[in-house]
């Protein structure tokens, strides 16, 4: 797939995913079946955050003392906030946000709600839209404007170590959420120079698209005590002194809809994980003149029984050639295609076509048993589109030790490139500008002496680069 660009924006259209007209740039319209594929997304995130986190709604508007109140963080937005600064026709004597992230909205009642020690841990999240005058090329999904589906959570701590645990915890939930989408990742703690404005380390999950190029899917911020200082939050602690708590934020947006899209997509257009997929099962007919409504029985009987196994089957009785609907469902990614003909209802037999092989398999039909089968196609599905996306992940992840060989590698396979790096600021940005690519973090420490690939200095790290949207 060397278009992918083309390809991905072409199969939004086609597939209904998104509507891109929308007169306003960078920001989309979700039509039913990407709102659908976006709804079980949402899901398996809630799911995960919701055995420990609590859910609430902030305001979409922030008061501009408030957002300016912790100066690296403002700084790091400035150029990409929108402004509502008229009320009607009357001009505010405060200027309002829309927040490019809820830091700034959330902070300043996490003063008031923070009390005490045994009030800590906090952990919330909400599922929110986000604005972000981004400058760069927008893209559908991947680089917009409105993020739509933006959530993220926050939590607030009592020590330094307990935030620190919240890190690698919410890697963890991070991980099981891309696990069940089948979505591969790398995870890497992002260089100084490209954490997020105000943490002190931001740990990030990317993905590699199929032009070879990655994608940040997910980040893990630690935000230290900066926040606690500049929004005063403390808590009494048992000896009944006042100590500033200690914070993380981790964010997912849009792009983890684009990665399921981009990962698994192939030239016949979207194979969508049976989690997240809209229509799960598709049933055709394969009808004769004779026998018509025999079949169609056949096939209702068969919709109903696995839907009340809890699948979400459609079934397909258009008077169209069967051709068409089978280019149709497999272009819109249905995990699973059952046919059933009258031969079939003859022999106790149905036909079953994963999208994911779209090989034909001839089974057993018994209504007794027909979810259980159908289900355990589904799950063998999930199985083989993960391992799958992970190899082909895993091929395309190449050790380099010298920068010539990061140039031929970047230039022919693409992908990502891992070498042994000194960890220096202006070592990494000398190399991001001889490669043309980003740096996109640190994955493990050295255990072995090795020399850093760019300036021969002693390497620390295993680092990985690529290019990146
Ligand atoms: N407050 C923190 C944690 S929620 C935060 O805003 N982090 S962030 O800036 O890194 O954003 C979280 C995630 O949103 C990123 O990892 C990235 O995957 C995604 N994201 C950022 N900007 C955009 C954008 N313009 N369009 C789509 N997704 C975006
Ligand atoms: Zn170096």
């Amino acid at each position: 797939m060397s278009k992918f660009s083309e390809w991905f924006h072409n199969i939004l259209e086609e597939a209904e995913i998104i509507d891109t007209r929308y007169p306003v740039k960078g920001m989309h319209v979700w039509l039913p079946q990407g709102f659908k594929l976006r709804k079980h997304t949402l899901e398996i995130i809630g799911k995960v955050l919701d055995r420990d986190h609590e859910e609430v709604q902030f305001p979409l508007l922030i008061p501009e003392d408030e957002l300016a109140k912790e100066g690296i963080h403002v700084k790091g937005f400035e150029d990409e906030v929108y402004w509502v600064t008229h009320g009607g026709l009357t001009k505010l004597n405060k200027k309002l946000a829309l927040r490019p992230t809820s830091e700034t909205a959330m902070y300043p009642l996490f003063n008031l709600w923070v009390r005490s020690h045994s009030d800590l841990p906090m952990k919330f999240y909400q599922t929110v839209n986000t604005f972000r005058y981004e400058t760069r090329h927008t893209r559908p999904l991947i680089r917009v404007r409105e993020i739509t589906t933006f959530t993220e959570a926050h939590t607030v701590h009592a020590d330094k170590g307990d935030a620190e645990k919240q890190v690698r915890e919410a890697v963890k939930l991070y991980k099981s959420i891309f696990d069940s989408l089948a979505v591969p990742y790398v995870i890497t703690t992002r260089p100084d120079w490209d954490k997020f404005p105000g943490a002190d380390y931001t740990v990030a999950f990317d993905t590699l698209l199929p032009d070879g190029k990655t994608l940040q899917i997910g980040t893990v911020h630690n935000l230290g005590q900066t926040f606690a200082r500049t929004f005063e939050i403390t808590y009494e602690t048992e000896s009944g002194d006042h100590q500033y708590a200690y914070q993380t934020c981790y964010g997912l947006s849009d792009r983890v809809i684009a990665s399921v899209i981009g990962v698994h997509g192939d030239e016949t257009g979207l194979c969508l994980p049976p989690a997240v997929a809209p229509i799960q099962v598709v049933i055709v007919p394969v009808i004769f003149k004779e026998g018509k409504e025999e079949v169609l029985e056949f096939c209702r009987k068969t919709q109903e029984t696995l839907q009340d196994g809890g699948l979400r089957v459609h079934l397909d009785d258009r008077d169209i050639r069967a051709g068409k609907k089978y280019y149709e469902w497999e272009m819109r990614g249905v995990p699973i295609r059952i046919e059933i003909g009258p031969r079939d209802i003859e022999n106790g037999t149905f036909v079953v076509v994963p999208r994911n092989t779209k090989k034909k398999e001839f089974l057993d039909y018994d209504l007794e048993k027909i979810m259980a089968t159908v289900q355990e196609k589904l799950d063998d599905i999930s199985k083989e589109m993960l391992e799958k996306s992970w190899q082909t992940m895993k091929e395309n992840i190449n050790t380099v030790e010298g920068v010539d060989e990061a140039m031929a590698k970047l230039n022919k396979d693409k992908g990502i490139i891992s070498f042994s790096w000194c960890g220096d600021t202006s070592c990494g940005k000398d190399l991001e500008e001889k490669l043309r690519v980003d740096l996109l973090g640190v994955q493990e420490d050295l255990e072995e002496e090795a020399e850093c690939v760019n300036c021969s200095a002693p390497a620390k790290h295993i680092a990985l680069l690529a290019r990146t949207y």
